[in-house]
Order: structure tokens, then sequence, then C-alpha cells
């Protein structure tokens, strides 16, 4: 046992009073709460003078927010629970560990910061050692992000074999640690609670008694905007209080004592499995809300003056004063120590070496996992059977349906990798599970039967319905995806994918690039896509791809047929980057292209493309619905006019295989693109100007375009015929281009 030097001059009366403590912080503890507070101010004071000087780009500050962050940084452990901060974290990240130069080499944007290597703005924390994960500028995205690792942890801790290392896909690269108590803390101003996201994360942290700590740190503003204006009522306490299962506390955050004892309150209800936590402290924003930010112009002086009166930092300064803890010459020495050793890692900052420009293109994907790679390339069970000695194909070999084979694939890979968790609106068998087990029903599965039978294989803690919300669907499984799970998530129809779209352009595919690799979320995001359904309508019909082919980071994938949905749905599951695998709805049980069952290893790789059929004279590009229409078409003007077509289908849209297509122009001359989406910046654009761009001169046509009408797909099917790209359209437009 330790014991404490008692030096023995001091009095019996001077000693008590020494090894008194508040709310269990030591003398000691207190004055390094004195000293990371007065470090965090400074810093923020010595990035707005590098601002002022244009040596460093922007400024946003943890001012007035510095006792709260303390406090948890105390109540918390680093490296053993998780951090979902936000920028006015910067207490919290010091009190974790983070060092003042590490923020300054952030805020300089050196190449050896290690929250992004100087890719996002200054306070976007994320420091992996310390389980602090990257965030991005968006208010209110992380707050599901920790709902999902809490998830994640649970997860783990029941099923502790998943977190073994695995051979040859992403697990390989993804170490997963877990506690079996710990804690997700995640952070957010007033004006964030009014997201949706925050209501869908609460709403799921309270339902499934997670291990979140939500901490809404109140400075009274979002930007401009007062809390009345924001919040019913002026008090989100006040509306948070029926999510059953929390534990509440509402404090005054620019006292570190105080906020001490409430998070040591709410951290200890977490831990012990009780459910989430709301620590609602009412804090201070003496700033302005950044640099770029006058305050002036809304708050008058009087207000000012009243936040000013509870600044944290003179405020626990007067407070170690008064209570005999530090006395004047104390507090100026540990001062002058902050101080000298800012100025001194603001100019080791700013002698640090820049980031090069031709590291831009650095981990937009993952670089330790390439899915256009030949790893990805595993033929058919029955091929390679066939080509074995004996020769024989097996019994189940009968052709199966696209929606059939994506469930074994489902099903295969749930085996094989205790990662994968399958979730999203209706996927379930049933929630309520003995239903099944006494066989009063047999289980939905899916609204398309996609994930029939998965929950009774696996069970409920892999296969779970979702509540009705996509952003909820798509967050958490971000979140999921950080600790080393694979979620499987399933969106119900791509017209309802644009809840989460905040979730799929400004988060899911930034984690890798935007944390300089330190953090990825490889998953899969199922959505059931496309037209072609006579009756689906506007809301039941639409494409889109192109939107999300946009989006650097993100694999976008689109079969047309049951082999191929099996092969890439496996490397999508298997690969280390997230993937958008495109499901077409009419697909799903079209007899075109049906195949027997591949077996439980075979793999197509992304970036490969598909010769459907070859030819001489007009070159095809399309994928998805699109490739048996198009084939329909070529079929015919092959027997009607002798018009050969090499029909191509891209199977993956990023990557895309240029290689396959540059080649078939080359040899043809003559290129249509075809796509379901409609006409006009569709995904097909892209292609036909890279055609135009890079192969102009081996063209002897036009480039041409088949793609639905700049509107919406319509219900009654003569509307919907004419909207979507038919087969006698494509029949019109090869005709054209051969006659050209
Ligand atoms: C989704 C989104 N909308 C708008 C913004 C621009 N913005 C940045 S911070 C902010 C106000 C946030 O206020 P609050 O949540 O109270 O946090 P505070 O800055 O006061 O600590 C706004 C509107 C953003 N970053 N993200
Ligand atoms: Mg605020």
């Amino acid at each position: 046992m330790a014991t404490t030097k008692v030096d023995p001059k001091l009095s019996d009366g001077e000693l008590k009073k020494k090894s008194k403590t508040y709310e269990g912080l030591s003398h000691q503890q207190l004055i390094d709460a004195y000293r990371i507070m007065f470090t965090s101010r400074r810093i923020d004071d010595r990035e707005i003078l590098l601002k002022r000087q244009q040596k460093v780009f922007f400024q946003i500050s943890g001012a007035g927010h510095e006792a709260v962050g303390v406090a948890a940084a105390y109540a918390l452990k680093a490296s053993y629970d998780w951090f979902f901060p936000y920028y006015r974290d910067r207490a919290l990240v010091l009190g974790l560990g983070a060092t003042p130069l590490e923020m300054l080499l952030g805020a300089v944007g050196a190449a050896a910061d290690p929250s992004s290597g100087g890719r996002q703005m200054p306070s976007h924390w994320a420091y992996k050692g310390l389980n602090v994960v990257t965030q991005s500028s968006c208010t209110g995205t992380q707050v599901l992000h920790a709902v999902g690792c809490a998830e994640a942890g649970r997860y783990f801790s029941q099923h502790p074999n998943a977190a073994r290392k695995g051979e040859g896909d992403y697990r390989q690269f993804k170490d997963v640690q877990f506690r079996g108590d710990e804690i997700s803390y995640v952070s957010m101003g007033d004006g964030t609670t009014s997201e949706g996201e925050f209501w869908e994360a609460l709403n799921t942290a309270s339902n499934r008694r997670l291990p979140v700590l939500f901490c809404v740190q109140d400075n009274g503003y979002a930007i401009s905007v007062p809390v009345e204006v924001q919040t019913a009522g002026g008090n989100i306490s006040r509306l948070v209080s029926g999510f059953p299962n929390f534990h509440f506390e509402e404090i005054d955050g620019t006292d570190p004592v105080i906020a001490y004892a409430a998070f040591k309150r709410a951290a200890a209800y977490c831990r012990a499995g009780n459910g989430p936590a709301f620590v609602h402290a009412h804090v201070i924003r003496p700033y302005s809300h950044s640099l770029s930010d006058d305050e002036r112009l809304y708050r008058p002086e009087s207000e000012r003056e009243r936040d000013a009166a509870r600044d944290p930092v003179p405020r626990l300064q007067m407070f170690l004063l008064r209570e005999g803890i530090l006395d004047e010459n104390g507090i100026n020495k540990l001062e002058k120590e902050v101080e000298e050793q800012i100025q001194a890692d603001a100019d080791r900052a700013l002698d640090s070496p820049l980031p090069q420009p031709e590291s831009i293109h650095n981990f937009v994907y993952s670089p330790d996992l390439d899915p256009r790679s030949a790893a990805f390339d595993k033929q058919p069970a029955y091929v390679a059977a066939e080509t074995g000695e004996n020769n024989k194909r097996s019994a189940a070999s009968q052709p199966k349906t696209m929606a059939d084979l994506i469930n074994a694939t489902l099903r295969d890979e749930m085996r094989r990798d205790e990662r994968i968790v399958v979730f999203g609106e209706d996927v379930a068998d049933a929630s309520r599970e003995e239903y099944v087990k006494q066989k009063l029903v047999k289980g939905k599965g899916g609204v398309f039967k996609l994930t029939s039978g998965l929950q009774l294989e696996f069970g409920a803690e892999r296969v779970f319905n979702s509540p009705l919300a996509e952003a909820n669907i798509v967050g958490r499984a971000l979140g999921m995806a950080v600790r080393g799970l694979k979620p499987v998530a399933e969106i119900q129809f791509f017209d309802y994918i644009w809840p989460a779209m905040m979730q799929l352009r400004d988060e899911l595919p930034l984690i890798r690039w935007r944390s300089n690799n330190a953090f990825s979320a490889p998953l899969v995001v199922r959505v059931a896509i496309g037209g072609y359904l006579t009756g689906g309508a506007i809301y039941h019909s639409q494409c889109g791809e192109s939107i999300f082919t946009h989006i650097p980071g993100l694999r976008v994938v689109f079969p047309s047929n049951s082999l191929d949905a099996a092969g890439l749905l496996r490397t999508s599951i298997r690969c280390d980057d997230p993937v958008l695998f495109l499901e077409h709805k009419r697909l799903y049980r079209e007899t075109f292209g049906r195949a027997p069952y591949p077996g439980p290893d075979y793999m197509v790789p992304f970036g490969k493309a598909k010769i459907v059929q070859a030819g001489n004279h007009i070159t095809v590009i399309t994928y998805g619905a699109v490739v048996p229409r198009a084939l329909q078409a070529a079929q015919r003007i092959e027997r009607e006019r002798q018009v050969s077509v090499e029909l191509v289908d891209l199977r993956t849209l990023n990557p895309f295989d240029w290689e396959t297509i540059a080649a078939s122009v080359k040899k043809t001359n003559r290129v249509l693109v075809a796509y379901e989406d409609s006409l006009s910046w569709g995904y097909g654009a892209e292609i036909a100007a890279r055609v135009a761009d890079e192969l102009f001169h081996h063209l002897d046509a036009p480039v041409k375009r088949i793609a639905a009408t700049d509107t919406f797909v319509a219900y009654q099917p003569i509307l919907e015929n004419a909207i979507l790209p038919q087969a006698s359209d494509l029949y019109r437009a090869m005709k054209e281009l051969a006659e050209f």
C-alpha cells in the first residue's frame, strides 16, 4: 500500500485541512484540474494570437467549458472508455492525456497532427490511443456513433470469440478491445439537441439500456440563436426527462467539483449496466462562437458580464486560494510553467513539417486490403468441382434467384464471421421471438424476405429490427464498425435513404481519410433500389446511384444477376472499406440471371466489369436492371441487322472498370451508355465524358446515352414505361449508332 509522506512541521489542523477532499477530489487533483483548465484556456488564447498573425487558419475555443471537461476526464478512464467529444472539449482531451503540442500541431495543420495530419480544422479531436474517436464538424452525428460504440462493446463482451483476429479479410487489420463495463461518452452543445439524430440516439440508448454518457454543454447559445428558441421551454433536461432507464443530472458546469460529483454518479450508473446517463451542464461561452463570430452583435454587455462572473478558470483559482490549496505564489508558478510550455510548444508546432500535397490521396480507402485484388477473385464451387476429378455437379445446383443467393451469402458469412450483425427496418424474423419459437408465426425477415431465417439461426443479438429511422441505422452501424464489428445494415428502400444522408455523405466515407488512417468504419449498407415494378410509383422506384458514386471513400456496388450479387456481397462484407450495396428490386426474383449456389467462398473483385456478350460494332456500357434490357435489344439488332454488340456490365460503380471500357471502345469505336437513373447528371454522364475525353480518336460516332427521363417514376404503367429506359429505346439508340 502506498504511504503518504507527512511533513513533520505541519500541525494537526493543517494536516487535516490538507487531506480534506472535495467530492473525493484531493488537493493535488484540484491543482492538476486547474493546470488542465488553465492550459486549455491558454491554448485557446495562443491560437487566437496565431490566427491574428495568420499562422493558423481557424480557431474555435473550449473557453467556458473547461470545468465540465476536466470533471468528465476525471470520472472516466482514457484508453478504456470511449469518447465522442465535440469541439469545445479541449479540457476533456487534455485531461485524458492529449498534449498542448499535439493540439498546436493541429492548429497549424502539421503533418504530425495526430488528429488528422492537417486535414481537419483544429479542435476536431482524434486520439486513437486514448479511444477518442475522430469527429466531424456536423452537429449531432456523433451521438449515434456513441450509441453504436456502446452496442459493440456489449456485443463483444457477450461474444468474446468474435473479437479474435481473422485472416484474409478486414479482421486482419481491425483489433478489437473490450472491457465489459466500458462507457461511451458523447458531448454536444445545447443547439445540437435540436438535431433529430440526438433524439434518435436517446431513444436507442434508453431502449437498449446502453452505457452511453450523454453530456450537453449548455452555454445558452448556438452561434447567435439563444436556447429558448432552440429548445421548447428553454430547458433540455425537462424535455428528455421522460426517457426510461436514464440517470439524469442537471448541474452548474462551471464548477469542477460539482461537475465531478455528477459525472461520477453518472459513470457509476452506466458502468453498473443500469443504462445511459444524461449530464446537462450549464456553462458559459466567453469567446464568441468562434473567431469568425462576434457575439457583441447579438449579446449585450450586461449579459456577457453576467457570464464572465461564472468563468470556470478564475472561479477555480479563487477556490484554490480560498481553501488554502494553493497560495498566490503557487498559482503564479503553475501559470508561468503553463505559459512557458505553450510558448515552446507553439514554436515547435510552427517549425514542424507540413503535410505533402501528394499525400491527399492517402487513406481515401483502406491501404491494407484492396477489394480489386486477386485475393477477392474466387471461382464458384461448382466450377472448381467441375474442373476437379469427379466432374460432378452437386444436387444443390438448381438455379437460384438473386434474393436466394443474397440470403445464402449472408448466412454463409455470418457463420464464418461472428462480428457480422444484421439490422434495419423489418429485417428480423420477429422481434417478439417467442412467437416464432412457439411456432405461432413463420417470421418476416425483411419486406423482400432477403434476411429471412437469419434471426432464427443466429439469434436476436445478431439480427434485429431498428427503429424506423434511417440515420439511426447508419450512424449506429458506423459506431459499431469503428469498434470492429461488421454491420450489414439494411435501408429498406433507396427512396428513404435520405434521412441517413448526413451519415452517408459526411461521416461514413470520411472516417479513415479525416483521421489520417487512425480510424476506419468498414461496413455494408444494403439498399433495395430501382423501378420496373409496375406500380412502384415515385417513392418505391427511384435510382440515384450517382449521388453516392460522387462520394470519395464509399464503394458502390450494383449487381445485375444472382451470381454477381453473391460474389460481390461477399467481397463487400470481407473488405476493409464502407460499401453501399445496391440490390435491384426487380431483379430479386427475375428469371434472368439465376444461378446455382456458388458455395461459401465465391467472390467477385470490385472494379472488374463483365462482358455479358462479346461484339464488334457497338459497346454498350450498363449495369443493374438495364443489363437484361440491353441484352434483349442487342440480340434483336444482331438478329435483324447483323449488328454485333459488346455488352459490358460494370457490376461495381466505384471503383469502375475503365480498362475494360477502353478496350471495348477501341475495338468497336461506337459507344452507348445506358442507365436507369434520370438522364441528366446521371452515372453514365461521367463515363460518357471520360470516353469523349480519353478515347476521342477511337470514336466513329458521338457517345450516346439512354436513361430515364428527367422526371420521377410514375405509378400508372403506361407512364412508368415511358419514363424508364426500355429495350426498345436501347434498340433505337443502337440502330442510330450503327447507322451513323
Ligand atoms: C449539421 C450542422 N448544421 C450547422 C452547422 C454550423 N454550426 C456549427 S456550430 C453551430 C452551433 C452549435 O451550437 P451548440 O450545439 O449550442 O454548441 P456550442 O457551439 O454552443 O458549444 C452551428 C449552427 C454544423 N456544423 N452542422
Ligand atoms: Mg451552445
